[in-house]
């Protein structure tokens, strides 16, 4: 079976939104059009509590994108942006959701963040993605949304890990930083994974 994963397409991560991803808007349209196209259609949602360590708001004298130590693990301190029940956490209002028929929430430790899909930067949690994947026998996932160069990437990284066969769909994807996302596409091509346009899909 094959799944479609669709990452973080949120208010927040939308230009205008706290954490903007530039033209990540121009994703959705084909978020929505290839949805009919696969077994399974899932989305992630980046669910933070308003005190989550991910912040720059949340360490006195931090600033945005500044780096940090969190719990020994190296933390890019961010905007606020996608703080759980926000207008800036809801799904993009474009997003057709009718076929994604779970939504798997990360992010919600404030001690820890959570790029991938699946677990938590440290690897410490999972969330219930590869299960919820393997209990509807799908061994293939297609992964497109924002940001390439974060959640996208992480995702990918973690489903090759899993042994998923793994497609980043790349005309569906932004990324806060393009000349990141290139570095991230040739890591998961040289981790085995493979990188498409949506025109093979159609
Ligand atoms: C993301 C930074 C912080 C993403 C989420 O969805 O790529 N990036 N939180
Ligand atoms: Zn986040």
């Amino acid at each position: 079976m094959r799944a479609l994963l669709l990452i973080d397409i949120q208010n927040d991560f939308i230009p205008g939104g706290a954490l903007a991803v530039p033209e990540g808007d121009l994703v959705v349209p084909l978020a929505n059009q290839l949805q009919p196209l696969f077994d399974v259609v899932v989305a992630t949602q980046d669910w933070h509590p308003p005190h989550h360590k991910s912040f720059a708001s949340n360490h006195a004298g931090k600033t945005v994108f500044e780096k940090i130590d969190l719990n020994g693990l190296e933390q890019v301190l961010w905007p606020d942006h996608c703080v759980h029940g926000t207008a800036g956490a809801n799904f993009f209002e474009v997003l057709n959701l009718n076929k994604v028929e779970a939504i798997f929430r990360k992010g919600t430790d404030s001690e820890i963040d959570s790029y991938s899909g699946f677990f938590d930067n440290g690897h410490r949690k999972t969330t219930a993605l590869a299960d919820y994947l393997r209990g509807k026998q799908v061994s293939q996932v297609y992964i497109m949304g924002l940001a390439g160069d974060y959640c996208v990437y992480y995702t990918a990284k973690d489903a090759l890990a899993l042994e998923f066969q793994t497609f980043l769909i790349e005309d569906g994807i932004k990324s806060i930083n393009p000349d990141e996302f290139e570095k991230a596409k040739s890591d998961i091509l040289n981790l085995g994974g493979q990188v498409i346009h949506s025109q093979s899909l159609l």
